[in-house]
């Protein structure tokens, strides 16, 4: 996601953990704020472009060897190169999150890491091989060139809220809140966190990015990568779009807040 996205996810995590976590992350993140999650959320899309930073890029996304729109699917073996992937950075971080002996810069290191991950993997184009995860794959998104991914990324997000300030986020994380707690979403949240287990981070979110992935077959390229290359995205497929995009950035809002609440109660 653009920055929007994670920092709507950070917000909507931020309206769901309890006191005890937000305490817990707020020390950790240096900021007594109410946007201590939303501050950070960003912070590993910069990191990743410095020379420090370099090792981190992988862990960004998860590569599925799949061939949509025909076959979908996520396998931690194949999938996972030894440089590392989303879901080993999850589990590596929330390990690392347990340990009370870590210390300081590595503990707000490793939360500015989960914060960000967490995000990530509910963008279904993070979850998927195929031109590099949509990157390859040009488009045009209100008459203007982009990519695929990007136009999953920041492009829908953006022209469904109207910018991409942290207000804008903030505003957004509010109706999504909502929705979970009493609109939409508020049947079926509860059953997000099932599969939710901190002692196998790689079960709990190879799941997440299964389901994330399902969405490529199902609605980034229903009709293969042919049927949308070159064209103008801004419309119907923007339409479809949207109503995948608000559930996954409420998924990963809601989920993110459970995490941390694990963590921050499972700290030895
Ligand atoms: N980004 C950045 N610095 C750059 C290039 C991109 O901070 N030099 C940001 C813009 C988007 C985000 O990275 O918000 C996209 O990251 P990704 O698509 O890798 O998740
Ligand atoms: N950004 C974004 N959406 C845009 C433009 C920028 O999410 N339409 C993000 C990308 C960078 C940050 O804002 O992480 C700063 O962008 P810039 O360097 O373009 O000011
Ligand atoms: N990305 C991805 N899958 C890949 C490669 C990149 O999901 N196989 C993501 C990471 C960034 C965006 O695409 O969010 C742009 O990546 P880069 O700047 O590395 O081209
Ligand atoms: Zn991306
Ligand atoms: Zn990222």
């Amino acid at each position: 996601w653009g920055s929007l996205g994670h920092e709507t996810v950070a917000y909507v995590a931020s309206n769901f953990v309890s006191s005890d976590t937000r305490s817990f992350f707020q020390t950790i993140l240096h900021n007594q704020s109410t946007s201590y999650l939303a501050g950070v959320a960003t912070w590993a899309d910069s990191f990743r472009y410095t020379a420090t930073g370099r090792f981190s890029a992988p862990f960004h996304f998860i590569d599925a060897e799949d061939d949509p729109p025909t076959s979908c699917g996520v396998k931690y073996s194949r999938d996972c190169p030894a440089e590392g992937c989303i879901v080993g950075a999850i589990q590596n971080y929330t390990t690392q999150l347990l340990d009370s002996d870590l210390d300081a810069v590595s503990r707000n290191m490793a939360a500015k890491f989960v914060i960000h991950f967490i995000g990530d993997i509910h963008q279904p184009l993070h979850d998927e091989h195929l031109d590099r995860g949509g990157n390859s794959i040009l488009v045009t998104f209100d008459n203007v060139q982009t990519n695929l991914h990007h136009v999953w990324d920041s492009n829908i997000p953006e022209k469904l809220i109207g910018g991409y300030s942290l207000p804008d986020a903030e505003k957004w994380a509010t109706a999504l809140t909502t929705a979970i707690k009493t609109g939409v979403y508020k049947t079926d949240a509860e059953s997000w966190l099932a599969g939710s287990d901190l002692r196998d981070p790689v079960s709990t979110s190879i799941k997440w990015a299964e389901e994330a992935n399902q969405f490529v077959c199902q609605t980034v390229l229903p009709e293969g990568k042919d049927a949308i290359v070159g064209k103008e995205l801004g419309g119907a497929y923007y339409e479809a779009a949207v109503p995948v995009i608000e559930l996954q950035i409420a998924r990963a809002g809601y989920r993110l807040a459970h995490w941390l609440d694990l963590i921050a109660a499972g700290v030895k």
